[in-house]
């Protein structure tokens, strides 16, 4: 829906002049917020399994998902592995890369707006 606001300007000293005003066509306030794809990236080095096992983990993907997106990213070179509000998806990718570097692999976990 949009809504319309009237600015009146009243000049009431002026008997006979009629009042001027500007119409405004202003945005819905119910815009839907954005959304972010999270992304995993491909290496040499990061085990299949490491990566089957952090899809299962991360973003509650079955086991089956989690290996057809792991090899779609090892064939690709990246694929998106879930559509996330902003502060969802920065917590995944957070989540993601702080247990790579735990694990020492450089596997590599990126967000960007849909
Ligand atoms: N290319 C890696 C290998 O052959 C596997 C891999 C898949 C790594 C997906 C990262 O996001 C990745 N061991």
């Amino acid at each position: 829906m949009i809504l319309r606001t009237l600015h009146m300007m009243a000049d009431t000293d002026k008997p006979g002049d009629s009042d001027t005003g500007v119409l405004t066509e202003t945005k819905p306030k119910t815009d839907k917020p954005p959304l972010y794809k999270v992304m995993l990236l491909n290496d040499d080095y990061t085990p299949m399994e490491f990566v089957v096992h952090v899809l299962e983990r991360f973003f509650g993907l079955s086991h089956a998902q989690s290996f057809e997106i792991m090899l779609t990213v090892h064939k690709k070179g990246l694929a998106v592995v879930g559509v996330f509000s902003f502060e969802v998806a920065e917590t995944k990718v957070a989540q993601v890369m702080d247990f790579a570097r735990r694990h020492q692999h450089p596997l590599q976990c990126t967000m960007e707006k849909e």
